[in-house]
């Protein structure tokens, strides 16, 4: 059993959100548990302060360390980052700023027993926080988000289908895209002609050694032309 605590200003934002697909199944079949919790739950103020003004000056607001740290020790325990993942506990701070998230971050989280997540808001978030809390500091890619909730849907996701049994019997997750470092190769059915656009006809033909070898090319020349970076560093051979 894996699971998750959001800590998040807005727990609302994952109400239904967990509530479909895959990531339904494992949570009815017991695989994973995930729940989002209200930062403000841990202040202690009258007004529930999470945030306050940057050192140093600037604009915006920064997450306060206070609540987060607080939220982490009663969440996952001891609050230190070593004996934490000894534990089989990860703490992951989302923010623009981390390391970019990949398949081999996800399946790791994946081995974990108990994964946090902490979404920032604002400007950010208290860097003794990434720097003394968090034990993995993740961002989803090079864009602008608002905050990290819609950061956390994508790493909870990712991770879960993950979990040993969440995916059916039929897929497994070895063999997807990006295990080869290739695009999967482009998909049809039927009908065999629409709106004037038909199929490749070695996919109606039945032979599937030439099938087999225009996928792989198919899935080549799209990476090529849409990944790049993706493209350099795949292992081809010759042919
Ligand atoms: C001008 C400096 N900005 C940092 C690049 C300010 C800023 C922008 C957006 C500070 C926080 C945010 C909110 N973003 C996240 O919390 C976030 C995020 C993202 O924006 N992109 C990709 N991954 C992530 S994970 C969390």
């Amino acid at each position: 059993m894996l699971r998750f605590d959001i800590i998040t200003i807005f727990p609302e934002f994952f109400r239904t959100v967990f509530d479909f697909g895959i990531v339904r199944r494992a949570r009815a079949a017991g695989l994973v548990e995930i729940e989002a919790h209200d930062l403000r739950g841990w202040t202690k103020d009258k007004h529930k302060v999470v945030d306050d003004r940057p050192f140093g000056g600037g604009d915006g607001m920064v997450l306060k360390p206070e609540p987060i740290f607080e939220a982490v020790g009663h969440l996952a325990g001891a609050s230190e980052a070593q004996a934490l993942r000894e534990a089989g506990k990860r703490i992951v701070l989302l923010s623009p700023q981390g390391r970019v998230l990949t398949q081999e971050l996800a399946a790791g989280l994946a081995e974990a027993a108990h994964v946090v997540v902490i979404c920032g808001r604002y400007e950010g978030v208290d860097e003794r926080v990434a720097g003394a809390l968090a034990t993995d500091e993740v961002s989803i890619g090079d864009y602008v988000l608002s905050g990290g909730e819609p950061a956390a849907v994508v790493l909870v996701d990712a991770v879960v289908r993950l979990v040993p049994g969440a995916l059916g019997s039929e897929t497994s997750a070895v063999n997807e895209s990006f295990s080869e470092g290739l695009l999967d190769f482009p998909h049809y059915t039927r009908p065999p002609e629409y709106r004037g656009m038909g199929v490749p006809e070695v996919l109606t033909g039945g032979n599937h050694g030439e099938i087999a070898r225009w996928r792989r090319r198919a899935a080549i020349e799209k990476t090529r032309r849409n990944r790049p970076d993706l493209f350099e560093r795949a292992s081809l051979d010759e042919e």
